[in-house]
């Protein structure tokens, strides 16, 4: 994605099922683009293999949308690698900080989603058979294949081309760069995870650090309410009151270890929103909306009078149910479980919880756990998150084949260790996702551009009146370095 509304990682995911009730990741379908007034922007469909690493012939068509409105002839082109959401139309209008940059270099904007999200469906259903076609192996293939395909149909033959992404999108955006630079001149990778890891309990760390920021008595209060929900959840006869103080759908559920770590996570990811998103405004449906922010959540943990850290807990998270006009709140483990096993494209729609989910029990982990003793939840060990992998794909997904698959996947792209040039790494201080990035220049041709008090992919979000004097000037220097490492590939090639 560029960080967009279904965004990265499993907290987000989880948020958006959580957001109106199990069944709110069932985007309503809509194929189109916006009509007539965005006559530059444009949809189409690319034939890809469905396997790059066999002699497989199968083909599918992958979905990508175009902005030629400041395209002049052997301008460079800039492609937006997708990440784990639908390719969103908005992200081609003006404003927005990579189409500015085509503006500025009289540059073409292509937009590729990833397969087996939003309308690039390489297969009839998500089943766990079809799934081993979604790795982001064979998407780093399928850009490659596009970049070197879509040259004759659209003209292109003479052109650079410059990669971005954001977060997951991101780290695809550095891996590509790394592995074809014959194909990428120049690659921008903001807020990307670089490095797997089962168990990413770094998360919840700066979560802790960032409400600690702004208000040292914040995180204090939310630890002493994870901990005294915690310890009320263990005498059933008091599950009533935590049902009618969080405004729950059902009685909570916390029967097995992956049901007690669900649902504290549940009313954990609130605060993780505020710290990941701070205040910035998302693109949703082609609405904006505004997250919540570090302030939103802070002033209420340490408001007094709003009654015991328990009390205030609970009045944050009736708070984001009353912001989604959501009834109630649904905590269920087995309806989480129960979506998520879904495996037709008429269930799933747009949502991209399922194929996620496969993606961090089969390639990346990224699990949010509370190991830590800095951090202020309690009760959500990696062992409870963990079960969703057998649960939702079969027992073959354990943690003994996510701890091979996340030593695999930094074999293959060398985690921290990159080995690539000429790509700008972004990171926000607030963002927890910046543990796993880059976050100082390794060499003058990998410069890390650090972005103080902010958070996931601020740099390549909307841009807004309200961006801070940072946000601006860290634009500004991602677009002069691109600038330069345009004109020296030129010089090379003439
Ligand atoms: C998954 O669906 C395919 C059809 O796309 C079918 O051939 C295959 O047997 C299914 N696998 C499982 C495990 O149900
Ligand atoms: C939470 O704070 C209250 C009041 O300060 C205290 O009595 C209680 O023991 C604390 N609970 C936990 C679990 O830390
Ligand atoms: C604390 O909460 C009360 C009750 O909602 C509100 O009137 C008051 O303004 C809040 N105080 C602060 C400092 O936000
Ligand atoms: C990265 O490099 C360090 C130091 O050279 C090494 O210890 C580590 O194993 C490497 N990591 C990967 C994923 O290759
Ligand atoms: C783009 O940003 C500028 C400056 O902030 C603003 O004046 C303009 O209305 C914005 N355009 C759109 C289409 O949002
Ligand atoms: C390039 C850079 O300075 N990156 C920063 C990313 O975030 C961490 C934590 O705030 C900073 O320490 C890094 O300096």
């Amino acid at each position: 994605m560029m960080c967009a509304p279904g965004w990265l990682l499993r907290s987000l995911l989880l948020l958006l099922l959580l957001c109106s009730g199990t069944r709110s990741f069932l985007h309503r379908r809509s194929r189109s683009v916006p009509p007539s007034s965005q006559k530059h922007l444009t949809e189409d469909w690319f034939q890809q293999k469905l396997d790059h690493f066999s002699d497989d012939q199968t083909l599918w068509s992958q979905r990508y949308l175009k902005n030629d409105e400041f395209f002049t002839p052997g301008g460079p082109v800039f492609l937006m690698v997708e990440g784990e959401v639908a390719a969103n139309p908005d992200l081609l209008k003006p404003n927005i900080t990579w189409v500015n940059f085509a503006r500025r270099l009289g540059g073409l904007c292509l937009l590729l989603e990833h397969r087996f999200y939003g309308f690039s469906r390489p297969t009839e259903n998500l089943n766990t058979t079809n799934l081993r076609y979604l790795s982001s192996r064979q998407a780093l293939e399928d850009v490659a294949n596009f970049r070197r395909g879509i040259v004759e149909k659209l003209g292109l033959f003479n052109n650079k081309w410059i990669l971005v992404g954001g977060s997951y999108g991101g780290s695809l955006a550095a891996w590509l760069r790394t592995k074809y630079p014959d194909l990428f001149v120049a690659a921008l990778a903001s807020s990307a995870p670089l490095k797997a890891k089962a168990d990413f309990y770094e998360f919840l760390e700066v979560v802790q650090t960032s409400l600690a920021a702004y208000n040292s008595d914040c995180p204090k209060a939310v630890k002493n309410a994870s901990a005294t929900l915690e310890e009320i959840l263990s005498y059933p006869d008091l599950h009533i009151k935590v049902a009618i103080d969080f405004n729950l759908c059902k009685l909570p559920q916390v029967d097995s270890e992956a049901e007690k770590a669900f649902f504290l996570e549940s009313l954990a990811l609130p605060f993780m929103e505020a710290v990941q998103f701070n205040n910035r405004f998302i693109l949703s449906q082609g609405n904006l909306a505004k997250r919540l922010s570090v302030s939103d959540v802070c002033n209420i943990m340490t408001n007094e009078s709003l009654g015991w850290p328990y009390e205030r807990y609970a009045a944050v998270s009736n708070m984001v149910l009353k912001r989604d006009g959501s009834p109630c709140l649904s905590t269920s483990y087995k309806s989480y479980v129960r979506s998520l096993s879904m495996t037709s494209w008429r269930n799933i729609q747009l949502g991209s919880a399922r194929q996620w989910t496969y993606q961090s029990c089969n390639e990346f982990g990224l699990f949010q756990t509370t190991t830590s003793n800095n951090q202020p939840f309690s009760g959500i060990p990696l062992s409870g998150l963990l079960e969703q992998c057998s649960d939702i794909f079969g027992p073959e997904f354990n943690s003994a084949s996510l701890a091979a698959a996340v030593e695999a996947t930094n074999e293959a792209y060398g985690g921290l260790n990159v080995t690539g040039s000429k790509i700008i790494f972004t990171n926000g201080s607030l963002d927890p996702w910046h543990i796993l990035g880059i976050t100082e220049t390794i060499k003058e041709d990998l410069p890390a551009i650090f972005i103080e008090g902010e958070s996931h992919c601020a740099d390549i979000y909307l841009e807004t009146p309200q961006d801070s004097l940072q946000v601006i000037q860290a634009r500004e220097k991602m677009f002069k370095i691109l600038e330069t490492w345009l004109i020296e590939a030129t010089a090379q090639r003439n």
